[in-house]
């Protein structure tokens, strides 16, 4: 089998969908202005587009469609670049840095950037639905929408999580409402991101089932990772202001079981992801890579 180049693949899809966000997105000029170039101005900031990449792969794994797929994945990034917004705002994680520069509510105020979060969301949802595809494709795209609802919503979805996010700042936690954060804020869309973009591909059942646990698995890691990279990065690798989830005595990993056994954690589910999907073969191949990169990056 041909080798392949981690670091290659990820500056080639990055570039597939920043192209693609750029097509989807309303333009700059379009009235109200402020609100489109509040929205680009966070989606355009950087970010490493990890959900978006994961949902081409997945496609790709299961023999989905690539104009389809690409809507999804430009979706997924626009629902998750509303969530760094909100969770930026004062009323939450009050940050002055995101992807390398100042956050949204910094630069357009507050009020805008609750809209410009309102307003990616809607866009991603719009996108939804104008996937193409005839009358018989309709209850794909309703299997894929309720998906993506699940993933945000209050029931284990991104809310959820970041409600007990929230609510248990500066207390005691146990390690069943840490796993409860951590796979809801972050792992419910990492998760949607491989499961939904199988559905939409019209995988079979076997595939959406260990593609679903492939995403759990390293959604999870992701967040476990990115709490030893608020201890240990820069603010030039992160783009954000490290070291705050200690300052503000949040619940993380490192926090509870300390670096060493969270890293432990993090690179066992990411051999479970890998072991999960031994059923694809070959075709799993990026999927694998992707899981790797996750546990070994330093951004
Ligand atoms: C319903 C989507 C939604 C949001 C409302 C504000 C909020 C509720 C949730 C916040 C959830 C949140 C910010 C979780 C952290 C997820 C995380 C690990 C972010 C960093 O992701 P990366 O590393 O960032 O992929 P880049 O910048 O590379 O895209």
């Amino acid at each position: 089998m041909a080798s392949f180049e981690i670091g290659a693949y990820l500056e080639t899809q990055r570039a597939t969908v920043d192209s693609h966000l750029d097509e989807f997105l309303p333009p700059e000029e379009e009235y109200p202005e402020v609100i489109h170039r509040a929205m680009r101005y966070s989606v355009f900031a950087g970010g490493k587009r990890i959900r978006p990449i994961l949902a081409l792969a997945a496609s790709e794994a299961v023999g989905g469609d690539f104009e389809r797929a690409v809507r999804l994945a430009c979706a997924l990034e626009l629902i998750h670049t509303y969530s760094l917004i909100h969770d930026d705002l004062p009323a939450m994680d009050d940050d002055d840095h995101r992807r390398g520069r100042l956050t949204c509510h910094k630069v357009f105020g507050e009020g805008i950037a609750i809209l410009a979060g309102n307003g990616l969301m809607a866009h991603a949802f719009q996108l939804l639905t104008e996937i193409p595809g005839g009358v018989d494709f309709s209850a794909t795209k309703i299997e894929v929408l309720n998906g993506l609802c699940r993933a945000i919503g209050t029931q284990r979805g991104v809310i959820a999580g970041q409600v007990v996010d929230l609510v248990t700042q500066g207390k005691p936690f146990s390690a069943k409402e840490l796993e409860y954060i951590h796979s809801s804020k972050t792992g419910a869309l990492i998760e949607a991101s491989v499961f939904c973009s199988a559905i939409l591909a019209g995988a079979e059942d076997g595939y959406l089932r260990c593609l679903r646990t492939f995403g759990l698995k390293v959604g999870l890691a992701f967040q476990i990772i990115d709490d030893i990279l608020d201890m240990e990065g820069s603010r030039e690798e992160l783009g954000k202001t490290p070291g705050k989830d200690m300052v503000e005595q949040k619940a993380t990993y490192p926090a509870f079981y300390g670096v060493q056994k969270s890293r432990e954690a993090a690179d066992s589910l990411v051999a479970e992801a890998i072991a999960a999907i031994e059923c694809l073969g070959d075709k799993g191949v990026a999927l694998r890579e992707l899981a790797r990169f996750i546990s070994i990056r330093r951004f």
